[in-house]
């Protein structure tokens, strides 16, 4: 078969959810791909970070291949010998005291949600029924029916009412727009430290900080979605060290899987934790052996190869070069942290899913979002010689129109 008969059977049987370039990948290596007619491309993408360890990553690999001799699947009515030591190696990494695995970014931040609304009504006082979570315009996180109520994209919404109340949304960056949606019912402040959908939107440099007082003075639940931007991706382990802060719980996914198998975790104090008794929350395949196993080796690669420093070192080069683009009539901006980056096209220069496909051309795999942004967000792992190698391709093709 040829590329245009898989497309053809994804078109033809599959829901018509998703817009993408047409390319049919069949194998990947580290920072590299390859399509069924051989062309290989560097992966720009990473699958939206969650392969930040690169694919096919031989450690990762390897663990999971010993525990798919082992032991793959046992549901929680069962201990199984790789839950524990992988909670205890996440709470050391996140500095949390515990953790509850899930599988889907949006189930982690489903968790978080139920975690806080209890919380508010157990521990805080809050009347039933009437806890608030704050969240930001412009976020991203996920797609259940509850999560798309507090989006403020419509087609996020559309037509998957009636929505899920108890949200208010606040601009993002706003700090006096924070302190204003606070009041007794609050329970929690849901929030990414760099929005990653809506552009990759860095927050003023006080921001943070005065979020984290903000909090802490109203007795507020500070929840960092780190899905996208944790585990390396923007030159830190998480995006949250990068404003000096420590939220009260993390939401963690994507490349916590290593790119081999989906796995989430929420990451909290024991006071928060706690509210979940037995039958309240769980999953049947959250904490499988098999998921935790790769999660651990996707974990230690992380840390063994001191990948948020590679992002941190790779990140500024990268934005040096591009920044040289700006003011050549087609770069507007170039904006990052680490190696989760953003381009403005500016819109006289054309839509940015036609330089997406010029840059398939030249062998990179980018992904373009809200028609005039193209996001690069490589595999951790690449080289030195990898990334001048894109930068070269890059700048070609966003000095031409
Ligand atoms: C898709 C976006 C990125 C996330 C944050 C939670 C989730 C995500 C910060 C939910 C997921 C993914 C979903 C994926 C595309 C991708 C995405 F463009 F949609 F917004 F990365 F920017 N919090 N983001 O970024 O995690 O349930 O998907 O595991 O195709 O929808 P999930």
């Amino acid at each position: 078969m040829q590329a245009a008969d898989y497309i053809t059977l994804e078109e033809r049987f599959g829901a018509h959810n998703y817009h993408p370039l047409p390319v049919v990948l069949t194998k990947g290596d580290g920072v590299w791909v390859e399509d069924v007619e051989g062309n290989r491309y560097m992966d720009m993408l990473s699958a939206y970070s969650a392969v930040n360890q690169g694919h096919n990553n031989p450690r990762i690999l390897a663990a999971a291949h010993r525990q798919l001799d082992r032991l793959t699947l046992t549901s929680r009515a069962f201990h199984n010998d790789q839950l524990g030591p992988f909670c205890e190696q996440l709470a050391q990494l996140t500095g949390m005291d515990k953790i509850l695995p899930m599988n889907t970014g949006a189930e982690a931040v489903e968790t978080a949600i139920k975690a806080a609304r209890r919380w508010a009504y157990d521990i805080k006082g809050v009347p039933e029924n009437s806890a608030e979570i704050i969240v930001c315009s412009n976020n991203f996180h996920g797609r259940t029916t509850t999560i798309v109520s507090f989006s403020t994209e419509a087609s996020n919404q559309r037509g998957f009412g009636p929505l899920t109340p108890g949200f208010r949304v606040v601009p993002f960056g706003d700090i006096e727009a924070f302190g204003q949606a606070i009041n007794a019912n609050t329970a929690a402040f849901l929030v990414e430290p760099i929005q990653g959908e809506a552009g990759v939107l860095i927050p003023p440099t006080d921001y943070f900080p005065r979020v984290r007082e903000l909090c802490s003075t109203n007795n507020v639940l500070l929840m960092a979605d780190e899905i996208q931007t944790g585990l390396g991706r923007t030159g830190r382990l998480f995006a949250c060290e990068h404003e000096g802060i420590r939220p009260d719980i993390y939401v963690l996914g994507k490349a916590l899987g290593g790119g081999v198998v989906p796995i989430s975790a929420m990451a909290a104090s024991k006071e928060v934790m706690d509210v979940f008794d037995p039958g309240s929350h769980g999953s049947t395949f959250g904490g499988n052996p098999l998921a935790c196993a790769v999660a651990r080796e996707a974990l230690n690669v992380i840390m063994d190869e001191g990948l948020p420093a590679r992002a941190e070192a790779h990140g500024k080069v990268f934005r040096s070069r591009l920044q040289g683009l700006i003011g050549n009539g087609i770069v507007g901006a170039v904006r990052g942290r680490g190696l989760l980056n953003a381009v403005d096209i500016l819109p006289q220069a054309g839509a940015a899913r036609g330089f997406c496909e010029r840059l398939r051309s030249a062998g990179i795999l980018a992904k373009e979002t809200h028609q005039t942004i193209i996001r690069f967000a490589p595999p951790l792992v690449l080289s030195s010689a990898d990334l001048e190698w894109a930068l070269d391709r890059i700048e070609m093709v966003l000095s031409a129109s």
